[in-house]
């Protein structure tokens, strides 16, 4: 943490200096970013995009409802305490009923549940779906690994593999690195499909808002959006069996040109079984363009399994 920290701060001191340079802040903005848990993390994880953004705001103002709310019930309770003392206070008072209080006590509650309210449904259907989808992909979640589908693209599929511990690679996070990440353009509305073939998973990527369970026999909807290009990093949090404690999740979101290269590269591998990671066959009956005609209908993950 303290490294990456320092890279930050560093990486601020860099963009300001070549600021000062004449150099444009913009180009240095693109900077990739890594959405990840820290250690001693308290708040929530930086954001990634709209939806993430939205989730903090909301998560803002709650927190400082509850502030006052704790700050003025502790100064009460601690004025209480002492005024009514039996040393200040020898003959309590026996009344029992206090009617402007108790309407009181009943409507500024309910007032402030409404003021939390509002937001937040609003939240919940801004997450719920996006109305111009830039592209669709299918989640599926699997016991135990992921399984990724681009349907405008061709609808080849993969899956994703966490990275072993003993095959990290420098800068890899262990647990949460994967062979495969989901890829996606910055600032494309991504529509997400999340099914789940055995038992219900949980599709969650917090530093982009995105949580949707994945569950068998049916299709449930939601959407996400990078901002800026970065990785971020996930897992599966719907408890699924022994390993569901090692179904990370990895998106990376990159310009628009790299996508697609990523996507005729992905095409072409996946579609052969090529690395990098395990070979897949494609959905049955939608072969890829470039891939060839008999394409064993054959998904060896599955085999493996
Ligand atoms: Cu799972």
């Amino acid at each position: 943490m303290a490294g990456r920290a320092t890279g930050l701060l560093g990486l601020a001191g860099l963009a300001a200096a070549l600021a000062a340079f004449g150099v444009p802040a913009a180009a240095l903005a693109q900077e990739a970013m890594i959405g990840a848990p820290q250690p001693w993390g308290m708040g929530l994880q930086a954001s990634g995009g709209p939806i993430k953004d939205a989730i903090s705001s909301f998560n803002a103002l709650v927190f400082w409802i509850i502030v006052a709310i704790t700050i003025f019930v502790a100064a009460l309770l601690a004025y209480v305490i002492w005024r009514f003392r039996a040393e200040a206070n020898p003959n309590p008072s026996r009344t029992s009923h206090n009617t402007t209080l108790e309407i009181a006590w009943t409507v500024v509650p309910v007032l402030i549940l409404v003021v939390i309210a509002i937001p937040s449904f609003r939240l919940i259907y801004y997450q719920d779906r996006t109305v111009d989808a830039d592209l669709t992909v299918n989640v599926q979640g699997r016991q135990w690994y992921w399984h990724y589908g681009y349907p405008d693209n061709g609808n080849f599929t993969f899956d994703s593999y966490p990275v072993q511990t003993e095959d990290l690679q420098a800068g890899q996070m262990r647990n949460l690195d994967v062979d495969n990440p989901l890829v996606i353009p910055v600032g494309a509305n991504v529509r997400v499909l999340t099914t789940g073939q055995d038992v219900i998973h949980s599709f969650f990527v917090p530093s982009l808002g995105v949580q949707r369970y994945t569950i068998p026999g049916r299709t449930l909807e939601t959407w996400m959006r990078a901002d800026r290009p970065g990785t971020f990093y996930g897992q599966c949090n719907q408890i699924c069996g022994v390993n569901h404690w090692f179904m990370p999740i990895v998106v990376r979101a990159v310009p628009q040109a790299e996508y697609e290269a990523w996507v005729a590269q992905a095409q072409a591998n996946f579609a052969q079984g090529l690395p990098p990671g395990p070979p897949v066959a494609l959905a049955a009956g939608v072969p890829a363009p470039g891939a060839p005609a008999t394409a064993p209908q054959i998904n060896v993950a599955e085999a493996r399994r």
